[in-house]
């Protein structure tokens, strides 16, 4: 079995990026240009990720060296809530798919990514990968923390029973270019900018925030994360997962806030109360990978300045 020296360039690598169109995926690929290596991608009209057998050809026959397991099905508090089948089991397949199909084709590097999620609701702040299954997770999205838990155990296995130098990192809340701005599925950083966006277009005095608006959310730019997973595909080689924060955390209000400034429009906020608040705190311990020597992370003003510019030209109207 091939095995990877550590630290590893990339250079001529066949990297498979499995959800390319994501938002993350897309940040991958686009990071993926700096390293000399070649990415692969499969259109979703092409790959069906949820297709056992599909998957099992397309690996077999593309054989990458690299497999960056992005493709999820995602969505906010709203969603997660009310399609717990969607986020289970279409998360189930994808990840069982692609990890077992990278076994069968002998892939010797895979980075599976996971979501904050995945720790219990109360976990002590900020929450350190050593909390992972220690209590009770929170409701309104533990169909898809019981699915990406899966996944992780899925990648720790094939290292247990393989010796596969695969490894697993756990992104907190994600904002960029390429997010999903439909109100109904979006998470909370897309919504507001959209909701405020259009407040200014409509001259509307208020702007609706769900739930209190008091709990507390860290939050990182898709292309901050895309360039912390290159630089651990290079470096890291561990059966733990590695958790992957900005350390910028703030109430929803605090960020209803910011993003008022940011579209230039001042509302009065209207909370929610019949729409669930979630977890009170999802802070991340970035730690291990600060002490690894990862620590690049933008102002969050500026990267929600780069996310409206992207809403204005991709889905405003
Ligand atoms: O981003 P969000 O949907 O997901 O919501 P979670 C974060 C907080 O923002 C919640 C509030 O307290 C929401 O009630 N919020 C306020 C809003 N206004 C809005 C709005 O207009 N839209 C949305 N969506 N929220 C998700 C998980 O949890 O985090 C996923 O459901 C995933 O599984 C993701 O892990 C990263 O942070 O609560």
């Amino acid at each position: 079995m091939e095995t990877f020296n550590l630290p590893h360039p990339l250079t001529y690598n066949r990297i498979f990026v499995a959800g390319h169109r994501g938002m993350v995926g897309a940040a991958v690929v686009r990071r993926l240009v700096a390293e000399s290596c070649e990415v692969l991608t499969a259109p979703r009209r092409e790959l069906d990720l949820t297709n056992q057998q599909a998957v099992q050809d397309w690996m077999l026959k593309n054989r990458p060296d690299v497999v960056v397991l992005a493709a999820a099905k995602v969505g906010g508090i709203h969603a997660n809530n009310t399609y717990p089948v969607d986020f289970l089991y279409q998360n189930l397949m994808i990840e069982a798919n692609v990890i077992h199909a990278a076994h069968l084709a002998d892939v010797p590097r895979l980075l599976f990514l996971g979501s904050s999620c995945i720790y219990p609701k109360h976990a002590p702040q900020p929450i350190s990968e050593d909390s992972l299954l220690t209590g009770p997770l929170e409701p309104t999205n533990e169909w898809y923390a019981i699915a990406k838990i899966a996944g992780i155990k899925l990648v720790q296995a094939y290292r247990k029973q393989y010796g596969r130098d695969w490894i697993s990192a756990m992104p907190t809340n994600l904002y960029g270019p390429g997010d999903n701005y439909d109100l109904a599925s979006s998470h909370v950083l897309p919504a507001l900018l959209r909701k405020f966006h259009e407040a200014k277009q409509n001259g509307s005095p208020e702007v609706v925030v769900w739930g209190s608006g008091t709990p507390l959310r860290e939050f990182l730019h898709c292309d901050d994360l895309a360039d912390a997973l290159v630089f651990l595909l290079k470096t890291y080689s561990d059966d733990a997962h590695i958790n992957v924060g900005s350390g910028v955390e703030l109430s929803i209000r605090e960020l209803a806030e910011t993003i008022a400034q940011v579209v230039g429009y001042e509302a009065k906020l209207t909370f929610d109360a019949s729409k669930p608040d979630g977890t009170p705190r999802k802070l991340m311990d970035s730690g291990r990978l600060h002490a690894l020597g990862w620590n690049r992370v933008r102002v969050l003003r500026d990267g929600i300045a780069g996310a409206y510019e992207d809403y204005l030209s991709r889905v405003a109207e």
